[in-house]
């Protein structure tokens, strides 16, 4: 229903509402559920919002990989909790955007079907233990940098769902440089498999934060709606100033022969992502798309017993309590 309200109000955007609209947003206030939006601002919300959720929800797999074979039962328990709050996060995050008018059922259709995409990330695998190390420390790290700014969003249902996001992903970052830590620590086969994680990891982590602004193609009208609050090199840039002290911590040589401090801007120079390679891994062709995709299809197969039980109860008590009303 509240769909279908949005939706015929559209039709009747007004340059008067549109400024109106700006005026708010350029005044900080923040845009709740009911309120009036213009439908493009509805829609890159559902669209950025929906992938960061499949995002949280995708990237369960390269993890959960790990949990049988971690290699203390406590890294194991940690492991676990990390990955519940994966799931946690892709479900304030549906919610939020359920409130966009979007059903979640929709928003797996789409992400089933190829429509919407997820975090290019998740489509490279995790071939060891030391990868838990790398995902954590670069992957959650490069998250938290994108997502702090985030919690002060324009939308408040996404604003307020990142502040708790946050604060987990601060735990899985932790966690993340813990386990690299050890391994850096370690033997020499340790600290060789903490490095070809690292070795990796970094070029997939700088492209998490998206194409070069030049490139970049909701940019603009997003920092101009506040669903966005930096730019996507700027983003890099700040991982990459605190990433680097953090590898040679570990006694880590980060895989770029380019890198160097520059004292003229206070940023480490660094080279670029091969950009070619992450826009292949967007259209589908990357090392796991295929195996990614196909997982969560199956879950979704594998659960439509489960969800016909929940929907047929529903029916039947929905139609218990009307004829007890009725009588
Ligand atoms: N992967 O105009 P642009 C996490 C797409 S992980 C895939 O700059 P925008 C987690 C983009 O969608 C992180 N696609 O886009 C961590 C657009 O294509 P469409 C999840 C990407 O939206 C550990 C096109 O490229 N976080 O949470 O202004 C464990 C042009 O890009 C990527 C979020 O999603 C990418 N890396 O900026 C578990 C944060 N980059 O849609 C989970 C919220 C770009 O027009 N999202 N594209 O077909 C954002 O902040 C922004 O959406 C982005 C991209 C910075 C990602």
């Amino acid at each position: 229903m509240y769909a279908q309200m949005i939706k015929s109000e559209k039709s009747n955007e007004t340059p008067e509402e549109l400024a109106a609209f700006q005026a708010r947003i350029d005044r900080g206030e923040r845009i709740e559920p009911k309120e009036w939006m213009p439908e493009g601002y509805r829609k890159t919300l559902i669209r950025q919002i929906g992938q960061h959720a499949h995002s949280e929800i995708v990237g369960q797999l390269p993890e959960g990989n790990w949990v049988t074979r971690a290699p203390t039962l406590e890294r194991k328990a940690i492991l676990l909790a990390k990955v519940q709050d994966e799931a946690g996060h892709g479900l304030y995050l549906y919610s939020a955007c359920e409130t966009l008018g979007v059903s979640r059922d929709e928003l797996f259709e789409k992400l089933h079907s190829g429509a919407m995409k997820y975090s290019s990330i998740f489509n490279y695998p995790t071939l060891t233990w030391a990868d838990m190390g790398a995902v954590g420390w670069l992957v959650d790290g490069a998250a938290i940098m994108n997502q702090v700014p985030l919690q002060r969003t324009s939308y408040g249902p996404y604003a307020r769902a990142m502040i708790r996001i946050c604060k987990e992903e601060s735990f899985h970052q932790r966690q993340g440089y813990s386990v690299m830590m050890k391994m850096a620590q370690g033997t020499e086969a340790q600290k060789a498999m903490a490095q070809d994680a690292l070795n990796r990891f970094w070029y997939p982590a700088l492209m998490m934060f998206g194409p070069s602004d030049a490139e970049s193609v909701h940019s603009e009208q997003n920092m101009a709606w506040k669903i966005k609050i930096n730019s996507n090199d700027e983003l890099r840039q700040r991982f990459v100033n605190e990433t680097v002290p953090q590898a040679h911590y570990l006694g880590l040589t980060v895989p770029d022969e380019n890198l160097k401090f520059n004292e003229e801007t206070g940023n480490w120079d660094f080279s670029q992502p091969d950009w070619t390679e992450f826009f292949e891994v967007l259209k589908g062709n990357g090392p796991c798309n295929e195996e990614r995709l196909g997982a969560r299809r199956k879950a979704w197969d594998d659960g439509e017993w489960f969800r016909d039980g929940l929907s047929a109860y529903a029916e039947k008590s929905a139609a218990r309590r009307a004829a007890v009303a009725a009588e």
